[in-house]
């Protein structure tokens, strides 16, 4: 039986599944990943001088500015045939009884979008703003902000409510996160480059546990040592054909 084929019985039979997904499930909805050699975020901007505390704190104007535009540009996005294929497993699970839950480490709503129910979102959203001084979250309209960096009535900086490095991940989130992994017969990570934590940590611990672990993604990661089986190649082309499977009686 091949990799995929163990995959599509254990996701057929399961009551509970937990899927982390990163940057790379959305790359060809048009949202570029972070650590691409040649088109990541991280090869073209440093991430020091605009994705941490000490980077706002520096120049607002320049943080709010990148990502609002990165805010914009992710709102003429689709979702793609992997979006869907979840979304579309997730009603699969749901509808025979089981628990799905989904984990994202990105920020760009693609997953709700699709479908997707309450996704538990790691790193925040780029859709959510917040106010520093009451901590009060908005939504911001389909517009740019008329000034970066953005104010309050009462002249408080807003910023996007994502999580930086150094910042703590939200400890719910975390926490449900946690015990999905921990405790689910079925895991999948896909698309990220495991190489950030706490997220990567989840993989860590779905591999402790008793469930079959799964890693979809274009190239090797650090966990593909450890995940019981590993499927190379586009998540947009694998899901949707592995899900398709798992419904089909
Ligand atoms: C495809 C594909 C296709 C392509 N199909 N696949 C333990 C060890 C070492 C360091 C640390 C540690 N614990 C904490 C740290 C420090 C730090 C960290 O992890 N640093 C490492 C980088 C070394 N972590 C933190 O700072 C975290 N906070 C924290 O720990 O706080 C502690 C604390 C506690 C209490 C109080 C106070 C503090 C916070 C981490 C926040 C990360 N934020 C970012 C930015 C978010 C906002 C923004 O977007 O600007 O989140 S960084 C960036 O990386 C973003 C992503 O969510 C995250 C993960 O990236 P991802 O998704 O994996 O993308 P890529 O590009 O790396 O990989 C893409 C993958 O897709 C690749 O593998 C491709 O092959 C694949 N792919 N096309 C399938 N079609």
């Amino acid at each position: 039986m091949t990799g995929e084929q163990r995959l599509i019985e254990a996701l057929r039979k399961a009551h509970s599944v937990c899927v982390l997904t990163g940057a790379g499930i959305s790359i060809e909805s048009g949202v570029p990943t972070f650590r691409d050699p040649q088109e990541g975020l991280w090869a073209k901007y440093d991430p020091a001088k605009l994705s941490t505390p000490e980077a706002f704190e520096d120049d607002p104007a320049l943080v709010t500015r990148w990502y609002d535009e990165r805010r914009l540009s992710v709102l003429k996005c689709q979702p793609n045939p992997a979006h869907i294929a979840l979304a579309d497993l997730e009603r699969t699970v749901r509808d025979r009884g089981g628990s799905f839950t989904l984990v994202t480490q990105n920020i760009d709503r693609l997953h709700q979008r699709a479908g997707s129910s309450e996704p538990i979102e790691l790193h925040g959203s780029l859709h959510v703003w917040k106010c520093t001084s009451t901590g009060r979250t908005f939504l911001p309209g389909p517009e740019p902000f008329s000034e970066y960096p953005p104010r309050s009535p009462s002249g408080s900086l807003y910023r996007p409510d994502v999580v930086w490095f150094g910042e703590a991940l939200p400890e719910r989130a975390l926490e449900r996160a946690w015990r999905a992994a921990q405790w689910c017969e079925v895991y999948m990570v896909i698309g990220t480059s495991s190489l950030v934590y706490p997220a990567a940590g989840l993989t860590e611990v779905a591999c402790e546990s008793d469930g079959l672990t799964a890693e979809i993604n274009l190239d090797p990661t650090p966990m593909s040592e450890r995940v019981d089986i590993c499927l190379r190649g586009k998540a947009s082309q694998i899901l949707p054909r592995v899900v398709t499977a798992v419904r089909t009686p």
